[in-house]
């Protein structure tokens, strides 16, 4: 595996590249064209511009997290086969950058869904947090101004401003879109990508849907053992791949994390690793990713990537905000270094324990 570290690009981070090559052990940024919105090309000299300036920080691009899919594939209207052919552009632009690991999700309308960005801990540091409770009682349309306040100041990625403005005409245009017609476009979609992937060796990296179930009754998919081999199956191709995100599926305590991750050897591309802290089944807040501090048992995620041979990169995900950091909920600099040291210290024991036989 190759520790990384997200990063949003100048201007959107508060985060820079040389901070990130001081964190040890950590070679390569996962980044975006920030900048850019679904269904866009991304122009060739934006990309080469990209990787010059984090190849000339002595890192590199180990993958682009994420290539936003328009939400005319995920609906299916009839525009979406023009969308994907300026998807499968960008694909094309960013193979011949040598970049070959893409993360995307298909989650309807909303990204990710938290209810607090900011729920302070005894410690006083401050985390993302979802209630069901909360969700429950909230107006969608609502969700986005109880959100952005909470941002320091931050565009939060899937929640740009200009989409939430028209989140009304959203939900009204996924009004016909169920569970086994979203499965559809998504497979259409990657059916439709495969071949420009095979010619670049670009592998899809599908994040789950976070929460792992339907918020606001919106149609959700990527979010169980079965739902993601079924799609592994469909499109039977290794460039139809997973970012094994912890923290996403493991909203849904029913999901065993290190029995997934063994039945999704070889396909899995990319891995997020964080923890949660449980405080009920419905109530759950973003703890630091050591194993003490939350629910999950973090040494048997990194064994089973470590078991099943996983190669393609780890970063640390949403991090708490400590020390007086003023950054992106979930995306300052120091808990995401901790998170990554701790990681690269979990995979050495791992590593040398394997290589001693015991
Ligand atoms: C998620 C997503 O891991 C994360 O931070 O909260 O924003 C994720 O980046 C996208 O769903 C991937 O397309
Ligand atoms: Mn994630």
């Amino acid at each position: 595996m190759e520790m990384t570290f997200r990063w949003y690009g100048t201007g959107f981070d508060t985060v820079e590249l040389w901070q990130i090559r001081q964190i040890p052990g950590v070679t390569g940024v996962i980044t975006t064209l920030y900048d850019t919105t679904p269904g866009e090309v991304w122009k060739p000299e934006k990309i080469h511009a990209l990787k010059e300036q984090v190849e000339a920080a002595g890192l590199h691009i180990a993958g682009i997290e994420s290539v936003n899919v328009h939400d005319a594939i995920k609906i299916g209207s009839p525009d979406c086969e023009k969308y994907i052919d300026n998807y499968i552009e960008t694909l094309e632009n960013l193979g011949k950058e040598d970049i070959h690991l893409v993360c995307y999700n298909f989650m309807p309308v909303f990204d990710w869904t938290r209810t607090e960005l900011a729920r302070k801990r005894p410690d006083g540091s401050t985390v993302l947090a979802y209630t069901q409770a909360a969700v429950d009682a909230l107006d969608p349309e609502k969700m986005f101004e109880s959100i952005a306040g909470d941002a320091n100041g931050a565009i939060l990625p899937g929640w740009e401003p200009e989409r939430m403005a028209r989140v009304k005409e959203l939900f009204e245009m996924y009004a016909g879109i169920d569970n086994e017609k979203l499965f559809a476009n998504l497979t259409h979609f990657l059916e439709r990508i495969m071949p420009v992937c095979n010619k670049y060796d670009i592998k899809m990296a599908i994040h789950p849907d976070d929460p792992a179930w339907s918020v606001f009754g919106l149609p959700r998919i990527i979010i169980n053992k079965e739902n993601i081999l079924r799609l592994m199956k469909a499109v039977d191709d290794v460039h139809n791949g997973v970012t094994f995100c912890s923290g996403s599926y493991g909203t849904n305590l029913e999901n065993d994390l290190p029995e997934m991750i063994r039945a999704l050897k070889g396909r899995i591309h990319f891995a997020h690793v964080r923890n949660l802290k449980f405080n009920s089944p419905d109530d759950f807040e973003e703890s630091a990713h050591l194993s003490s501090d939350g629910t999950f048992d973090m040494y048997e995620i990194m064994k089973a990537l470590y078991e099943t041979g996983f190669e393609g990169p780890i970063r640390p995900d949403h991090g708490r905000m400590i020390w007086g950091e003023k950054a992106m909920p979930g995306y300052g600099l120091y808990d995401r270094a901790l998170g990554a040291t701790y990681l690269n210290g979990l995979w050495e024991a791992i590593d040398k324990a394997a290589k001693r036989g015991r």
